[in-house]
Formats: C-alpha cells, structure tokens, sequence
C-alpha cells in the first residue's frame, strides 16, 4: 500500500466541494488515514510549493493557498500516488478530461481544487509537513 497527500484548496472549501472530493476517493476504494482542516499560514504554503519558488506565479499561488482553510488529507490504496493524479486531472484546464476532478469542475490554471502528490518523494515529504505521526492512522 502506498500513501498520497491530497488537499482541497481553498477555493475547493468556498465552493462547498470537499464533501464531492472526499466523496471521490472514499468511493473508489482508498482508505482514509488522516484529515484535518488547516488554515495554511505562508511559511507553510512557501514550503509545500518549494520547487516552484522561481516560477513567476510563486507569490500568487502562496497568497492563494493561504486565503482560506484547506483540507489536509493522506489516502492509502496501491499506487496511490499516480491514482490520485489520474483522478484530479490535467493542470491544463483544456486538458482536462470530464471524469476528472478538475475536468469536472474548474477552467481556471490556479483555482484548480485540489492538489496530490507527484511522486514517492514529494509524497513523503508533504504527509510530514502537513502531518504530524500521531495524526495519522
Ligand atoms: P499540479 O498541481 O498539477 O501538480 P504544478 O505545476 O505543480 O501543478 O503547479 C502547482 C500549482 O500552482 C497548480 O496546481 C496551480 O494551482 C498553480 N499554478 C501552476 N501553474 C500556474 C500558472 O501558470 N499560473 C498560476 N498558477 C499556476
Ligand atoms: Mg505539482
């Protein structure tokens, strides 16, 4: 079994879509191992985004991701990681296929729901930034 970390943004709170999202997950098959709902402050949203701190977009998408609660989840299923990648989507918005998470819900390239890990790696360092081990199952 492997672990994913997967977060409603913000916008996904205000829009009443973290009930469909867990919804998602729960149905096909993953097991729930930790949620919380966290109101990220910057340091925290600067150290989840680390890898993109060069990219023009950096500022707005740590403004984004502090603007309001989020929920802070890890799944569990067998290849977790690239199942939950497949079930949030393309970053594109005209990639997005319907079915998707985001393909299902969002035009926007920044306003986009949801986030998962990408790799083993980030998957691992994400569940322990965003987790403590006591919070998880
Ligand atoms: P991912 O969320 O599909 O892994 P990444 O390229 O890792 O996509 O980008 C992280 C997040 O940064 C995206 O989910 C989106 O919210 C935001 N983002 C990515 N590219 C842009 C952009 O060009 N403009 C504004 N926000 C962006
Ligand atoms: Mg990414």
């Amino acid at each position: 079994m492997e672990r994913t970390f997967i977060m409603v943004k913000p916008d996904g709170v205000e829009r009443r879509l973290a009930g469909e999202i867990i919804r998602r997950f729960e149905t096909r098959g993953f097991n729930l191992v930790g949620l919380k709902l966290v109101q990220p402050d910057r340091a925290l949203a600067e150290e989840h985004y680390a890898v993109h701190r060069e990219r023009p977009f950096f500022g707005e998408l740590v403004d984004f991701i502090t603007s309001g609660p989020v929920v802070a989840m890890v799944w569990e299923a067998n290849e977790a990681i690239k199942l939950g990648r497949s079930m949030i989507g393309a970053l594109k918005p005209w990639e997005g296929v319907p079915g998707t998470i985001r393909g299902d819900y969002t035009t926007e390239v920044q306003t986009n729901l949801v986030h998962g890990s990408d790799a083993p790696e980030t998957a691992e360092a994400e569940i322990a930034l965003w987790f403590k081990p006591t919070e998880l199952l």
